[in-house]
């Protein structure tokens, strides 16, 4: 594949002084930065593409789970046990509704505030813009970006509600599922994929009944899921390969259990390392934002060919083959691909 040389040429000055100020390490710039992803202002594609290569693979800890479920307060006690390490972090909340209906967003506006004190935490929330797949673009433009910019970890904060905030989530080196006390159900019924994509539980408000029932549970179906693997592999032997997602007890409005939760990262962190997981979730992540990127041009592609090709669909032709025969190119192109490699 042939790759043109990363397009500094083409930045304007107002983004290229952004670009510099951001490997220079300010704030201010990193902002504007963000705003230009955001707004998908002119050239910020450009922007991302220069500082791709001052990137260095920053550890990233999605936090996911139902709305309420106290996410946003367990990143708060996150970020202080990690600042406590000298770390310095950058926190992304995702919020998938609408820019308008997000209560949450303007808690989180507040907490931005509030952090403004310590300038080794940089905070950002982020909202749906207009079209599809265009929130989990910007998202993983932003970690990039807070990549470029120096941060030792970042956490991102989404609801786990459809398929999209998944996505984003999974793109994490460590996926934390933040549970409910009593939420065995919702958790059985697996919403989402919500199983398969975690490696660290929270059962979280620890304090209300039932926290203890509700690990144990989870525990449970951890442990089924791997029989059931593993007498898929037809292998009885315990396999160091895999990791076994932990859960742990946490209260975040006081902090209790976080330290264990922070440990539990840290292993999880550990055996990516050590079993060379790591690499397979960076390709994995860059194939997801790959594929991200391909669906939004492919739908604008599509439009495209809809109105430029409408002659095709005159007379009798039914759906299916007008669609085939606008396809029709790609696929051939790709399956040529595929023979000739
Ligand atoms: N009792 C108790 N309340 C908690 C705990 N953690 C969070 N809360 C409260 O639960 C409410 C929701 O917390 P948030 O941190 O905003 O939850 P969230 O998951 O970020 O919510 P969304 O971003 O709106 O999905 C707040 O009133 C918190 O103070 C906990 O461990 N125990
Ligand atoms: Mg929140």
């Amino acid at each position: 594949m042939t790759v043109s040389t990363p397009p500094v040429e083409n930045l304007d000055d107002d983004l290229r002084s952004l670009v510099d100020g951001v490997l220079e390490g300010d704030q201010l710039s990193l902002s504007r930065l963000i705003s230009r992803i955001e707004n998908d202002a002119p050239g910020y594609r450009d922007a991302v593409k220069v500082l791709h290569e001052h990137t260095t693979g920053t550890r990233t800890i999605g936090i996911t789970g139902q709305p309420g479920a106290g996410k946003s307060t367990l990143v708060d006690k996150l970020v202080d046990a990690l600042r406590e390490r000298g770390l310095t972090v950058g926190v992304i909340a995702v919020d998938p509704s609408s820019p308008y209906s997000g209560g949450s967003v303007l808690g989180d506006r507040v907490r931005q505030t509030s952090r403004n004190e310590d300038p080794d935490v940089f905070f950002r929330s982020m909202s749906a813009r207009g079209h599809v797949g265009g929130l989990a673009a910007a998202t993983f433009d932003v970690v990039h970006a807070m990549d470029a910019y120096g941060k030792d970890v970042i956490l991102v904060e989404t609801v786990g509600a459809g398929q999209n905030e998944v996505e984003i989530v999974r793109a994490a080196d460590t996926v934390c599922v933040v549970a409910l006390p009593g939420a065995g159900d919702d958790v059985q019924a697996n919403k989402a994929g919500i199983l398969e994509i975690a490696d660290v539980f929270a059962v979280n408000k620890a304090d209300y009944d039932g926290a203890k029932r509700t690990a144990q549970e989870l525990q449970q179906m951890i442990r089924i899921g791997r029989d059931l693997e593993r007498s898929d592999a037809g292998d009885p032997a315990d396999d160091p390969d895999t990791w076994v997602p932990s859960v742990e007890l946490t209260v975040a409005t006081t902090g209790d259990g976080i330290a264990d939760l922070v440990e539990a990262f840290d292993d999880h962190y550990a055996f990516l390392r050590e079993s060379g997981e790591l690499e397979e979730t960076r390709s994995r992540r860059f194939e997801q934002e790959v594929r991200t990127h391909l669906q939004n041009e492919l739908e604008d592609l599509g439009d495209a060919m809809v109105a430029a090709h409408r002659d095709l669909f005159a007379d009798d032709v039914d759906p299916y083959t007008a669609s085939e025969e606008l396809v029709d190119p790609f696929r051939r192109a790709v399956e040529g691909h595929l023979e000739d490699g």
